[in-house]
């Protein structure tokens, strides 16, 4: 049985591992282990489907790092619930759901008291702005008021960060975009943000370690 470890409000580095080579994601894990910076782990759905929920274990196990499992979960109460149980009961130390689906859903999986419950508020894409962005403020509001632990916000829109965090005054806030997507690394925590998100601009460099080690240095940097 893996220890559950919650997440604090802090700077540090997500490193999105949506890579489908499972051995690679192994390995990766193993080598964080010894990095220096202050790492966290996140599992998409691409590499989760590759072998199913016992990745979440593996890869828990290997780095000794925080876990965070992005299902981006957004069914019906009874099937949330039912999604976030597997992943807490495999080790994962947070889980992804979606704030657009309502707070019933948010509620049925915070009320479980497992693990970590990060909620999207806005999305780092173009189509976000779409149907999201118009009520994320809303979106906000409802999950600080359920007290989720943590929230996703955009580091591809630093101004919505900037704007936004100022709703959700009592989770952590972590933000994808950095690199791939367009987004500089410390963009996010420059207007409030506690960890950036970095996935291809790690796991598809010639040195994942460091260059997992170089970006983190680099977000630390610009918040001093
Ligand atoms: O709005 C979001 N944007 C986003 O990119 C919410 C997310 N959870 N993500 C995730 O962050 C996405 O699923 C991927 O795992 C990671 C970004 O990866 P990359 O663009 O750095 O490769």
């Amino acid at each position: 049985m893996v220890m559950n470890m919650r997440m604090r409000k802090e700077h540090g580095l997500i490193i999105a591992f949506d890579m489908e080579d499972v051995d690679f994601a192994a390995n990766l894990a193993k080598d964080l282990k010894g990095a220096e910076g202050n790492f966290a782990i996140k599992i998409g759905r691409t590499l989760e489907m590759q072998t199913g929920k016992g990745i979440i274990a593996k890869i828990k196990e290997f780095s000794d790092l925080p876990l965070i499992y992005d299902g981006k979960i957004a069914d019906i109460p009874y099937i949330s619930r039912k999604i976030a149980e597997k992943a807490y009961d495999a080790g994962a130390d947070a889980v992804i759901v979606q704030g657009f689906v309502g707070s019933d859903v948010l509620n049925e999986i915070v009320d479980l008291g497992l693990g970590d419950v990060i909620a999207v508020v806005e999305m780092t894409h173009p189509g976000s702005d779409e149907y999201i962005q118009p009520v994320s403020e809303k979106i906000a509001e409802m999950v600080e008021d359920i007290g989720v632990d943590g929230v996703v916000l955009p580091a591809t829109r630093p101004e919505r960060v900037k704007k936004l965090v100022k709703i959700v005054k009592n989770t952590y806030v972590i933000s994808p975009g950095i690199k791939a997507q367009g987004a500089n690394p410390g963009d996010a925590i420059v207007n409030g943000a506690d960890y950036e998100v970095v996935g291809r601009a790690i796991y598809e460099a010639d040195n994942p370690k460091r260059a997992a080690e170089e970006i983190y240095k680099e977000v630390i940097e610009r918040c001093q």
